[in-house]
């Protein structure tokens, strides 16, 4: 029997055996178990825990050799992370997929069910932390020192179900097990103050913080491919500074001994769903500072002992990416640090502090950028709002800007151009976005600082989103290609030539019919709904908002019920339509969509008419673990939001690199996936982002394209008629009053091209061979969407950083 620990080195991996013993140490001595009462969540556990072994090694030997070597780091700053599930991702980056399995079926345990029974850690709303997630992947795989930094909350993203079609949500609980993956560090704590006052004192400012709640810090070790390289992933969690107020207890109030932990707990409770009418929170700015502040400690102290006592060589040694301005307060913040603490002059602190900070810009709905009331910032942090106003200050004296630019107005503290003017580099996440963000939103900053803005076009990490979600696309790639391309992702170009070989176009389609057999049978399982896997799979999955026109799709889906049933001799190509995901539950129209989606859905699929034609499904809870069955399976991915809206997409990418066509407007990265897969191979329809912003200045009037497209009005009358909800014919009139008057998002002027484009996509359906070879062309043109390509990017053009690989 062993006694020891296994160390297991990835340079001498394990042997079966040897895992074998591994896992049934852990699950005794770790996990408490004996074999023969062991659950699967035990086993799980115990795998888990001997996996987590062999990442250690490399872990500890590649923050020895950043230190030795000194390599600059890379601090990336996240209120998201949505990671998923690791386990799955861990064993094939250590290259123990076919080992692992073995032995876990070997003690007569399912390995999918095993590795499906891991929660999925949702700590993110959708593309924002799922891109920080991927990143993490890719510096590790590039080999970049990196930190991730964010927010060890106790409930991720709700869970969504839908009662009578309506969305309601629950409280996801990942953490109500233990968490197996993650060290806490009770000696890595840091005091994190807010409130109060500031007293002037001899010319320097004292901040007298009327409550402080301790930092904890959480670490994952993230392993790159292979395991040549690992960083960490901390993640702050809240704790009171005493836990227990013994004078309420002796009294006998029980429950106002406890109150200062459930305070101060409150701060990293809960991930804010992005919702814009969630604007001004108290609680979201204090979880912005809170995680924000224990970061920048964490460098700064990380800094002092291990490189120089002298802050102002901070910048050759540290780079600061902020995803989004959710951390935008590290610019004050930093400053604070280094005036108030080390001594250093303003201006000598403001340069100091932008030379380290970059900042990614996600968004350019106005309605989305942040933005906290004076007063609110004031009494949640005093100090900070001093210095706000002297950044702003500075900054008018730095540069001959225009009344226009201002952080300040209006008694608002705008985090957008504070976060500009905090950064040294500030970045859009596409070509078009980061060409609209220097002619919109950063006009005037972009102008004084022409030099400031980049772009860094998105990508997905090809481990999660080839390698180990569809391990049938996987093994032809190997086949053809050897596993190169899993870290070269342009190798994908090779089979460029083979789209035009019949025997691979079979095997490609052999590959996506597998999937979306297992989709199938996933939803018959989940949902005990039955889909036929030779129709076409035509997926549309994001959060729900009015700018990703899921209404587009669904009314369109309506329209073509109307056509079938109109001509139902014709020979329809059949299609089955599957949405997924979640709406912020205060955005009443997005749940209005959801319900008409499952109202016009349930209509759809109880007329017989519309069997092996037509199909709507939307299965409930779309998360990333959905992604991965959902993905490899889709025929067609639909990115169709109103041009000039949607930053990049990230999801566009996953669909078309696992064969997918795509049909969708020319915006966010869907321009550059059409330049990369050409025209021929992708279906793009509807206004340019010009065409929109000139149709718009033009006085936009829905009604009259409404006129003009008779497929379209009739389902607008059918939807106002109540066609769809016949128990309440009421429930859409503000819906449609919303599209006839306004429609925002022009989806009225948009469905036309639309459904001609559908039509098309229906056509070309029907050449199988040309349909796959377009198929194949997507996945051998999508290799430059790999983060590992946009990670490069940021190293070399933002972070100037050295990747090791
Ligand atoms: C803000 C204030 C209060 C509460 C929540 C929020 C909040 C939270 C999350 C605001 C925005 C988000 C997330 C935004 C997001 O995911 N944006 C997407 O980022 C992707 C990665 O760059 C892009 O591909 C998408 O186009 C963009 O929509």
């Amino acid at each position: 029997m062993l006694t020891e620990p296994l160390i297991l080195h990835p340079e001498s991996l394990p042997d079966a055996e040897a895992l074998r013993r591994a896992i049934e140490y852990h699950l005794r001595y770790t996990t408490g178990k004996n074999p023969k009462a062991a659950k699967l969540t035990d086993w799980r556990m115990a795998v888990t825990r001997a996996i987590r072994d062999l990442v250690i090694a490399p872990w500890f030997e590649t923050t020895e050799r950043v230190r030795a070597e000194r390599h600059k780091r890379v601090c990336y700053l996240s209120m998201e992370f949505l990671i998923g599930r690791l386990l799955e991702d861990a064993i094939a980056n250590l290259g123990l997929d076919e080992m692992v399995r073995k032995v876990v079926e070997d003690f007569d345990v399912d390995y999918t069910a095993l590795l499906t029974d891991e929660p999925d850690a949702a700590l993110g709303n959708g593309g924002l932390g799922r891109l920080a997630a991927c990143f993490l992947d890719s510096m590790s795989t590039v080999g970049l020192a990196a930190h991730g930094y964010g927010i060890r909350y106790n409930h991720g993203l709700f869970r969504q179900s839908f009662e009578n079609g309506w969305q309601t949500e629950d409280a996801e609980d990942w953490l109500r097990q233990v968490h197996p993956w993650e060290f806490e560090r009770p000696e890595t704590q840091y005091r994190i103050s807010f409130g109060g006052e500031v007293r002037q004192h001899d010319g320097h400012h004292q901040w007298r913080p009327d409550e402080t709640v301790l930092a904890v810090g959480y670490d994952t070790p993230v392993p790159g491919w292979r395991g040549r390289w690992a960083n960490t992933l901390r993640l702050w969690s809240a704790k009171a500074e005493r836990e227990f107020d013994l004078e309420p207890f002796n009294r006998g109030d029980y429950m106002a001994a406890a109150a200062p932990s459930v305070l101060a707990e409150t701060i990293s409770r809960v991930l804010y769903p992005d919702d814009t009418t969630e604007q001004g929170k108290a609680l979201r700015l204090k979880q912005e500072y809170f995680f924000t502040a224990a970061s920048l400690a964490d460098i700064l102290r990380r800094f002092l002992t291990h490189h120089d006592t002298d802050v102002t060589k901070l910048p050759q040694f540290i780079a600061i990416q902020l995803n989004d301005t959710h951390p935008a307060i590290a610019f004050p913040e930093l400053i604070r640090l280094l005036v108030d603490v080390h001594q250093q002059p303003f201006a000598e602190a403001f340069e100091t502090a932008r030379s380290c900070l970059h900042y990614t810009n996600h968004t350019l709905l106005p309605e989305a950028l942040e933005r906290w009331s004076v007063g609110l910032m004031g009494r949640v942090l005093p100090r900070h709002m001093e210095l706000i106003d002297q950044i702003d200050s500075h900054h008018a004296n730095l540069v001959k800007r225009s009344a226009g630019v201002k952080i300040v107005d209006h008694g608002e503290v705008h985090m957008g151009p504070l976060a500009f003017i905090g950064a040294r580099r500030v970045n859009g996440v596409s070509a078009l976005h980061t060409n609209l963000m220097k002619q919109t939103v950063f006009k005037e900053l972009n102008a004084l600082h022409p030099d400031r803005i980049v772009n860094q076009t998105n990508g997905v990490t090809p481990r999660r989103w080839i390698y180990n979600c569809n391990p049938a696309l996987r093994a032809l790639l190997n086949e053809h290609l050897g596993d190169d391309w899993v870290t070269d992702l342009d190798r994908l170009q090779d089979l460029a030539p083979l789209a035009d070989d019949a025997s691979f176009r079979q095997s490609f389609a052999a590959a996506k019919r597998a999937n979306k057999l297992y989709l199938a049978r996933h939803l018959e399982n989940t949902m005990g709904v039955a889909v036929d896997p030779d129709a076409m799979f035509d997926i549309q999955i994001k959060r729900i908002h009015e700018y990703k026109r899921q209404l587009l799709n669904i009314l369109h889906t309506a329209a073509q019920w109307n056509a079938i049933r109109k001509e139902p001799g014709k020979d329809w190509t059949p299609r089955v339509k599957i949405f997924g995901g979640k709406a912020a539950p205060g955005y009443a129209m997005a749940k209005q969509i959801i319900k008409l989606i499952n109202d016009i859905g349930a209509t759809i699929n109880a007329d017989p008419v519309m069997e092996g034609r037509l199909q709507v499904v939307y299965p409930p809870n779309y998360n990333v673990s959905m992604a991965e069955i959902l993905i490899p399976a889709a025929d067609l991915s639909e990115q169709i939001s109103t041009a000039g809206m949607e930053a990049s997409g990230t999801g566009n990418m996953k669909l078309s690199m696992n064969g997918a066509l795509t049909v969708g407007t020319l915006d966010g990265a869907n321009i550059e996936i059409a330049e990369a897969v050409g025209a021929d191979n992708i279906f793009i329809f509807g206004m340019t982002a010009d065409q929109v912003t000139a149709t718009r200045e033009a006085g936009y009037d829905p009604a009259a394209y409404i006129a003009a497209e008779p497929r379209l009005a009739e389902v607008l009358e059918q939807i106002a008629a109540g066609t769809f909800s016949p128990d309440d014919p009421h429930r859409y009139a503000g819906l449609v009053d919303m599209l006839r008057g306004s429609d925002w998002f022009m989806v009225a002027a948009d469905f036309s091209a639309y459904w001609d484009v559908q039509q098309r996509i229906d056509e070309s359906w029907r050449d199988r061979e040309a349909w796959m070879r377009s198929a194949v062309l997507n996945t051998a043109h999508m290799g430059w969407f790999s983060s590992d390509r946009t990670i490069r990017g940021y190293a070399r053009d933002i972070w100037e950083a050295q990747p090791k690989f």
